[in-house]
């Protein structure tokens, strides 16, 4: 049936349904979407929670009597119709005092504001109810790097993450954070441009479990890298702590495709690793319609990401019990009790008993390990023909 509901924990930011459809070179082809009724159509669809940056929901320059308002009127439409906010954000990409960086400006009084901005929303999110907070330092680079700021730009970026991992705590928020990386777009270099880079910077932090990852499918994509590569390493980390799903092709802008909508075969394997290895946050699709859509569009893209990945799920299911791709698996993997014995631990005698081993090198080199009919296995049975 394909029909989601809220224990398969997929959710959208307000920002991805409610794109209105500007891009660079053209105005909003869509009307905006207000957060109540976005709340009400994605339950709607069986969605099981909303995303959110602090401006998509209160504008920049907002009064308080009109915050309170937009809050008030978000949470009442969030319990009528039992959706939660699991993630929320900051935008420190918009507004043009963010232009050359937010934690990262070579001017004090911007990376004081981010942090001001930054605390507000942390505030905002946690009235929301959400547990994780994400930071996608999408202006956090450079164009040119004359400004020689590349060094003094990580400082900047760790001091701030560290005294709001402290303000979280001290306000009692105990939030977990997210860092999501991209390659390039809107600046022409982003730092911490990759998965590898964020893992490496978080064990700068002073308080490393405190952050993992956002890794998402596109931005990896952009950056030439397999998603599920990037993730499987995440995960051996321990740190995936959301995921943005989406999809892209190569060597293009910033598509935030529907899910599935170019690389399938990857999205299975990316499905399957998820599932296999039981991730139980939420499935959080940062993508939107094409710009072409009307509004009709917008729901058929958000509810095709859910059946997607429903699909794929249940191919990966297929997948484990398919007898002849297990086998072809199982001869796949080569194992040696004995072998495997002396080479798990380092011991000076299982060192000496390796090294006075011989080895049937030409055997080893001849043997066809079978991946090409593996492979046939999993395209036919994606294809729906097995
Ligand atoms: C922006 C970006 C996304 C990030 C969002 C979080 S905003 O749309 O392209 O990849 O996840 O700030
Ligand atoms: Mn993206
Ligand atoms: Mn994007
Ligand atoms: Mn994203």
């Amino acid at each position: 049936s394909y029909t989601p509901t809220p224990a398969d924990k997929f959710t959208f930011g307000l920002w991805t349904v409610g794109n209105p459809g500007r891009d660079p070179f053209g105005e909003p082809t869509r009307q905006p979407l207000s957060a109540p009724s976005i709340v009400e159509r994605l339950a709607g669809l069986g969605a099981y929670g909303v995303n959110l940056h602090d401006n998509d929901l209160v504008p920049i320059d907002a009064a308080a009597a009109e915050r309170d308002r937009l809050v008030r009127e978000f949470k009442q439409a969030l319990s009528d119709h039992g959706l939660v906010v699991p993630m929320a954000t900051t935008n420190l990409f918009t507004d043009p005092a963010f232009k050359d960086g937010a934690f990262t400006s070579a001017d004090a009084r911007v990376r004081a504001y981010a942090l001001h901005k930054t605390m507000l929303s942390m505030d905002l999110g946690h009235e929301l109810g959400a547990q994780t907070y994400v930071f996608w330092g999408g202006r956090e680079g450079t164009e040119v790097d004359a400004g020689g700021k590349l060094l003094d730009a990580l400082s900047w970026f760790r001091d701030s993450l560290n005294f709001l991992a402290e303000y979280s705590r001290s306000q009692g928020y105990n939030y977990r954070f997210a860092l999501e990386p991209k390659p390039n777009e809107p600046r022409g270099d982003i730092f911490l441009p990759t998965v590898g880079s964020a893992l490496g910077f978080i064990a700068t932090l002073d308080q490393p479990d405190l952050f993992g990852l956002n890794p998402e499918f596109a931005h990896e994509t952009m950056a030439g890298l397999s998603f599920p590569h990037a993730v499987a390493q995440v995960i051996d980390a321990g740190k995936l702590f959301h995921i943005d799903l989406n999809d892209q092709k190569p060597g293009r802008f910033d598509q935030d495709l529907r899910f599935g909508a170019e690389n399938l075969k990857t999205a299975f394997f990316l499905v399957k690793l998820l599932e296999d290895t039981g991730y139980d946050g939420p499935r959080h699709f940062d993508a939107h319609a094409l710009r072409t859509e009307d509004e009709g569009g917008v729901w058929a893209f958000a509810r095709g990401c859910m059946r997607t990945y429903l699909i794929l799920r249940e191919k990966a299911r297929q997948w484990g019990e398919d007898a002849e791709i297990q086998a072809a698996l199982a001869a796949y993997r080569v194992e040696d009790e004995e072998l495997q014995g002396l080479t798990g631990k380092f011991s000076p005698e299982n060192a000496r008993a390796l090294k006075r081993r011989s080895f049937d090198r030409e055997m080893l080199g001849r043997r066809g390990p079978g991946l090409e009919q593996l492979d046939q296995l999993t395209v036919e049975l994606l294809l729906g023909v097995r």
